[in-house]
Parts: structure tokens; C-alpha cells; sequence
């Protein structure tokens, strides 16, 4: 919380140094102000095998940074968890069935066979959980900074790659609960220079990519409505990349997916929104060829080049 409270007293010395020089417009947007909170960043720490993050945010737009600092890749989804459920119970009901899954998956049980597990074991609460976004892959060293809006709720916040011998980051630590408070934060979205589109059937592009620091806004135009949704990232192309390869990997329930380190650097992205949200993330690109890359479904990529 101590940025937050940094920022509002930043705003409001900027605006006690506008009214200095004005009249009663400038004190309108004061008290427009007082009311609600702004800042820059939430930050976010990913380690090897921790978030550290505040417990409390505002609600409305936010721009969380995350830095990882920890050798492995890391992402993280934000879950709105219904009404007086918490992380315990999603520890329980939901990691839970997908720690059964997984074994099922490495015992060399047919896919059909560990979902169907998966199925009897979720809870039933968990059709009504929102998958809300969050940051895309990055791997060790990358910043990824996502801005989305959030509404008042309990959210866990999670990372569910996956350990050389199969363990996901969720079940060593990386699970946090977040608050989202009824306060708003007064910050508005950025502006994108390249637009993606996601559905069921495609992954649209429009813009550029460019040298530097680019806006990416991604719109959710649909999503399924159970399971792993439609999300991007980027990944680093070179001459040795095999993007069915990598692709391959972004799919959990394979034996190999999601085990880090991954097949490529990966530079941001977003997760899984619902049908209808935008998110925004921001990337710095030197010059290369990348791809935009989906954990669903397996197969979607779509390569560009920066130069
Ligand atoms: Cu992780």
C-alpha cells in the first residue's frame, strides 16, 4: 500500500501546484480527485517460488508491473473466487482436482480418462469463478506490465507452470489472495498501437509491432466458458525455434508442458479475460522475429518481425 499512499499524495501535490496558477476548475478536478485513488504500478515480485504483491488493491483500471527475478518462467492468472469462498477452498476444491488430474496425466492415463477426473473432482462453485486476466509468460529477468480492469472482489493470483519434475508453481507457494477493494482507482487505459482479437476460431492482429516500447490491447471476443480460455504471449523466435514444438509446450496437460525452463524467451502477454474485456500489455521489443503464441488452443501462433 505504501506506492498507493505515495501516489495520492503525488496527485494531489500536483494538483494543490495547477491550482496555484488557477481558479475554480482546477479545484473542481481536486475534489473530483480526493475521492478516488491513483498511482502507477502495483508491483509485483515473482521469484522462484513466490509472489510478493499487496493483499489490497483498488478496483477500476490498473497497471500491475511484475518483475521475475527467479530463474524459471512465470505468469500469473487472476481468479474471482464467488462470495465467501477464499484461497483456502480453492487450494482444496480446485488445485486439488487438478492435482489428481495431473497424476492421472503422468501415470499415462488417456487424456479423456484424467479430464473425466477432473470433471468428478472440481467443485461445483467453480463454474461460477472468473478467469480475470493477469500477465503473460515471462521468462527469468523480463518485466511483463498488464493493465486491466478489475472489479471489488476476492481474487487469488497464480502461477501454474511447472517444475523439471512436474510440480506446479501453485502447489510450492506461488498462490496469493487479492483483494480488490470497493474504492476506484482514478486511471484510465492506455493506448494501444497494435489490436489483437481473440476468439474461439481466430487470433487477429492489427497494427504494428514496433522498435521499442509497444501497446498491445487484446479483446476477448469470446470465451469458452469452462477450462483454459483464449490468452496470448510472446515468444522470441530464432532459427532453432519449432513454434509446433512450442506450442505443444503452452499446453499443460502434456507430460513436458508448461515445464520450466520453457522452449523460448518469453517477453508478456495476457491471460484469459471474459467475452467482452479488453486488457493491455506493454512490450519492450529490440529488433527480431517473435510470435504471438496461445496456451489455447494448441496450434494458434502467428509470427512478426521488429526491425
Ligand atoms: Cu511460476
Amino acid at each position: 500500500m505504501k506506492a498507493l499512499k505515495f501516489m495520492t499524495v503525488l496527485v494531489m501535490i500536483v494538483f494543490v501546484a495547477h491550482s496555484c496558477k488557477s481558479d475554480k476548475k482546477e479545484q473542481l478536478k481536486v475534489e473530483d480527485t480526493v475521492s478516488t485513488v491513483s498511482y502507477n504500478f502495483i508491483e509485483v515480485i515473482a521469484k522462484d517460488f513466490t509472489f510478493t504483491v499487496d493483499d489490497t488493491i483498488s478496483s477500476g483500471w490498473s497497471t500491475f508491473r511484475m518483475k521475475n527475478t527467479g530463474m524459471m518462467d512465470h505468469f500469473f492468472l487472476l481468479t474471482k473466487l464467488p462470495d465467501s469462498l477464499t484461497i483456502d477452498d480453492y487450494l482444496r476444491d480446485v488445485a486439488g482436482a487438478f492435482g489428481v488430474t495431473w497424476e492421472a496425466i503422468k501415470a499415462n492415463k488417456p487424456k479423456d480418462e484424467a479430464f473425466g477426473l477432473l470433471g468428478q473432482h472440481l467443485p461445483e462453485w467453480y463454474a461460477s469463478a472468473k478467469a480475470m486476466g493477469g500477465a503473460g509468460l515471462i521468462s527469468g529477468g523480463e518485466t511483463a506490465i498488464n493493465t486491466l480492469k478489475l472489479e471489488p472482489g476476492y481474487y487469488v493470483m497464480e502461477c501454474y507452470v511447472k517444475t523439471e519434475n512436474g510440480q506446479f508453481h501453485t502447489e510450492l507457494g506461488m498462490i496469493n489472495p487479492l483483494i480488490v477493494s470497493e474504492e476506484v482507482a482514478n486511471n484510465e487505459p492506455p493506448e494501444s498501437n497494435v489490436q489483437i482479437t481473440l476468439s474461439n476460431d481466430s487470433l487477429q492482429v492489427d497494427g504494428y509491432a514496433k522498435l521499442g516500447l509497444n501497446v498491445f490491447s487484446v479483446y476477448f471476443k469470446d470465451q469458452s466458458a469452462f477450462g483454459l480460455g483464449n490468452d496470448i504471449h510472446i515468444v522470441k523466435v530464432n532459427d532453432s525455434t519449432n513454434l509446433e514444438e512450442v506450442s505443444q509446450w503452452m499446453d499443460w496437460s502434456n507430460l513436458k508442458g508448461l515445464v520450466s525452463p520453457g522452449p523460448g524467451i518469453f517477453v508478456g502477454g495476457t491471460q484469459e479475460m471474459p467475452t467482452g474485456y479488453t486488457s493491455y500489455f506493454k512490450c519492450n521489443l529490440e529488433p527480431g522475429k517473435y510470435a504471438f503464441i496461445a496456451e489455447t488452443p494448441v496450434g494458434r501462433f502467428k509470427t512478426f518481425t521488429v526491425r
